[in-house]
């Protein structure tokens, strides 16, 4: 089966790669839903990745976010990360790399135009609509830091449960997922809407590379049960 997806590969005019935890696995980050290792191993998603649950404890949810940001700045785009990179350098225009991932390790493995639905942990914003005295200059240290004049606080810029997805970069990636005659779906669990959608929605034959069963696996042409360190640079090399 991998040589058959590695000849899918070869003969789509363009192909999605639609990403999950799971791609970052062998840089070291920790993946959601793994039962003993994952982020949610102690907590449910919504006592930390909503906006209820950082309005209730700001101070918790914080250092939840600034402990992963500390992780990931430790890391590095591994060989899946590198494979697509380098995929897309030989051939421009073929390739549209759609993740979920906040960690940004498909742009530092110098992929082009990530479509990242799910925002960027690298990066705070205002909770609240900011005012005019929301500015760098009235930023008050803290944990969350916020506005020294109205106490707005700074959040991560990551999509939390019951948030609307970027819609300029959820436009693309649904046209990605229309246009493309190859998807591979890789490293998620496949059970976040609405970017598990863009499996099902595709017309584009679907290729799950996976070490475990996924929710979408029933809307695969093919499933690789391997991780994507190993059988990207396989299945996309010329
Ligand atoms: C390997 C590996 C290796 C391990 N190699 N693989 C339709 C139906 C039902 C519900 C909904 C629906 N539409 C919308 C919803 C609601 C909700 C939702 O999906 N809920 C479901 C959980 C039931 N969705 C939303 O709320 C979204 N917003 C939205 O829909 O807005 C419209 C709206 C607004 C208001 C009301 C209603 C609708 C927003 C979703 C935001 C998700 N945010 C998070 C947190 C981001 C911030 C942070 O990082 O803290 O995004 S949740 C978390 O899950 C994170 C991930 O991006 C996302 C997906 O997880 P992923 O990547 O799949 O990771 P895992 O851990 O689940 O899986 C890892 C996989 O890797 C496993 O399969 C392993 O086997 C594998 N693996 N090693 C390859 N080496």
């Amino acid at each position: 089966m991998k040589a058959a997806v590695r000849d899918w590969v070869r003969a789509a005019r363009r192909i999605v790669v639609l990403s999950g935890a799971g791609m970052s696995a062998e840089s070291g980050v920790p993946t959601f839903r793994d039962a003993q290792t994952g982020l949610w191993a102690k907590f449910r998603p919504e006592q930390l990745a909503t906006e209820e649950a950082f309005r209730a404890d700001p101070g918790m949810v914080w250092d939840w976010y600034q402990l992963r940001r500390e992780m990931i700045g430790k890391v590095v785009p591994n060989a899946g990360h590198l494979a697509v990179a380098a995929f897309q350098q030989r051939h421009p225009g073929r390739l549209a790399v759609v993740t979920q991932n906040v960690d940004g390790l498909h742009q530092r493995a110098g992929s082009a135009g990530v479509l990242a639905l799910h925002g960027n942990i690298a990066e705070d914003r205002w909770l609240d609509r900011p005012r005019a005295c929301c500015t760098r200059a009235s930023l008050e240290p803290g944990r969350p830091p916020r506005c020294a004049v109205c106490g707005n606080l700074r959040r991560p810029a990551v999509v939390w449960f019951g948030e609307m997805l970027p819609p300029a970069q959820l436009a693309a990636a649904q046209d990605a997922a229309a246009a493309c005659d190859l998807m591979l779906v890789v490293g998620t669990s496949g059970v976040v809407y609405p970017a598990a959608g863009l499996a099902r929605s595709t017309r584009g034959r679907v290729a799950i590379v996976n070490p475990e069963e996924t929710e979408l696996d029933d809307a695969a042409d093919a499933v690789l049960r391997g991780t994507s360190a190993s059988l990207l640079p396989y299945l996309l090399e010329d």
